[in-house]
Parts: C-alpha cells; structure tokens; sequence
C-alpha cells in the first residue's frame, strides 16, 4: 500500500524524531489559541512539546521581532530589509531550537513558519516569489513541517477579534488589500500542499477548532495507540 509521504517521514523518524507542525494564517484567525491547545492536549497524554513561534523564538529573533513590530525606527523599512530579517530571525530558530528539539525526539509546534514568508513578503507584499523560496529553503533546509494547520477567517471575523487589541504592530496597520492578498495566497498554497496543510474554518468555535485539530493529529501519527513515550523516560 502506498503511503502519504509525510506519513512515511514520519514512520521513517519515528525512533528519533517526533512531528513537526506549524500553524498558519491570517492575524486573528486563532492560531495562538489552537496552538496552545494541541500543547496542552499533547502534554495530557504525556508529551512534552516544545511550543515556539516566529518571528523570535531565540534572545536574536526576539529582538528582531522587536525591530520589525515595534521599534521607533522601522516605519521606513524597505519589503527587501523585511523579508531579510523574517528569515534571519527563522535561521537562530531551525538551527539553535527546532533542529535540536527534533533529534532529541520532541514534539515540535510552531506559530507561523516558512509558509507565512512566502504568503506575506511574496504575495503581499509582491517580492519574487522564486526568491523568497530560495531563501526559504537555504534557511529552513530538511526542516520541513509534517503537518501545517491553516486557520482560515474573512477579515471582518479578524477584525472583530482584535478589535480589543490597544496596541497595534506595524504589520497590522496595511492597507485592506493587503489582507485580500494574504487570504488568497493562502487558499492557493492550501490547493497546492495538500498532503502538508490542512484548511481549518477558523470560524466556529474554540472546543469545536481544537477537536477536528487533534482528531487529524491522532490520525496522522498514530498518537495514543503505539507512541506514548514522555520525554522524561527516553
Ligand atoms: N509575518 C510575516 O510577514 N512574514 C513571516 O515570515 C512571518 C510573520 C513569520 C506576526 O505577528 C506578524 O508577522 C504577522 C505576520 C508577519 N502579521 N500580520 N499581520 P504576531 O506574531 O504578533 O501575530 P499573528 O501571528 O498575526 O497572530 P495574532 O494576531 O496574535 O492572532 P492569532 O494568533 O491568529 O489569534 P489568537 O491570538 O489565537 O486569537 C486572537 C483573538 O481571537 C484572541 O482574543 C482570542 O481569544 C480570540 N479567538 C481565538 N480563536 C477564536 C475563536 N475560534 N472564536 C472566537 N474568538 C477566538
């Protein structure tokens, strides 16, 4: 029988390595939310995974993280300069924290990865999109997600969820248009990875979202029937 090939990665990794899973989507779609629960989810049964997210994740893509949301300075950054730091801060975190993470045999979630840079910086913002998946590649190399989770809501549902937001980062002040782009290159790398990533109606309800995710990971990894390994006793 054939199988899916991120099964097959999996079965192939599964004496040293655990999955991979990156969630993705506009902001607001609840992302943060459901990433949290598949954590807690995990650990009830066990696991300990190791939550990060981008950008930061590491004291270099914190601080970087900083720079491209917050910092005085970066209103006059160029899309160029953008697209540069996303994939900086993404380097420190493949090779000091996924990376390692992986090979010691740990569950591995990440809040956004490689897919938002392609989204964001190559159809939003309209960089080369050859480019930004060379650079995707160089940076990230065999640390490919197993499994992405894309939430999908329309924007006034975003809109209505951050609205109580008081603070605002320099990413989430762009035009409309912009979030049009996002919502569409999203459908189309959902269209175009369909062994990879999951189109979720981030829509309904928290219980509701966390129940259809966590049924599609028992499914993909076989989680509760033959692998109930806690860290602690590897
Ligand atoms: N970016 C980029 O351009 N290129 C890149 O390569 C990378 C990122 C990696 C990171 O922002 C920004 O960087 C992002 C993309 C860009 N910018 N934009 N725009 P961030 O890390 O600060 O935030 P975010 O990733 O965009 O997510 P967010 O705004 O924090 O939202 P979220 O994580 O998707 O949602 P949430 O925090 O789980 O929920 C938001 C609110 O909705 C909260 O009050 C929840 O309680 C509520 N919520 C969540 N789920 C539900 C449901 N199901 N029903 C009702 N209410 C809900």
């Amino acid at each position: 029988m054939k199988m899916a090939r991120s099964t097959t990665r999996f079965l192939c990794r599964k004496i040293v390595m655990m999955p991979f899973i990156t969630f993705e989507g506009s902001e607001g779609c609840g992302k943060t939310t459901q990433v949290n629960r598949l954590a807690i989810h995990l650990e009830k049964i066990g696991f300990v995974p190791e939550v990060f997210r981008e950008p930061g994740g590491t004291p270099i893509g914190e601080a970087i993280r900083h720079l491209l949301q917050h910092a005085d300075e970066n209103h006059a950054m160029t899309p160029e300069a953008e697209l540069l730091l996303f994939e900086a801060s993404r380097s420190q975190l493949v090779q000091e924290k996924i990376q390692p993470a992986l090979k010691r045999g740990d569950w591995v979630i990440c809040d956004r990865f490689f897919d938002s840079t392609s989204v964001y910086q190559g159809a939003a913002r309209k960089l080369d999109p050859r480019l930004v998946e060379r650079l995707n590649s160089f940076v990230a190399g065999n640390c490919v997600p197993d499994l992405t989770f894309l939430l999908d809501v329309d924007r006034a549902t975003a809109r209505s969820r951050l609205s109580a937001r008081k603070i605002r980062d320099r990413m989430e002040e762009q035009p409309e248009d912009f979030y049009e782009r996002v919502r569409n290159a999203y459908h189309e790398l959902a269209r175009r990875n369909t062994e990879r990533v999951v189109l979720i109606d981030g829509s309904r309800q928290v219980d509701e979202i966390a129940t259809e995710i966590w049924r599609i990971v028992r499914q993909r990894f076989a989680v509760d029937s033959e692998i109930r390994t806690p860290r602690s006793t590897r």
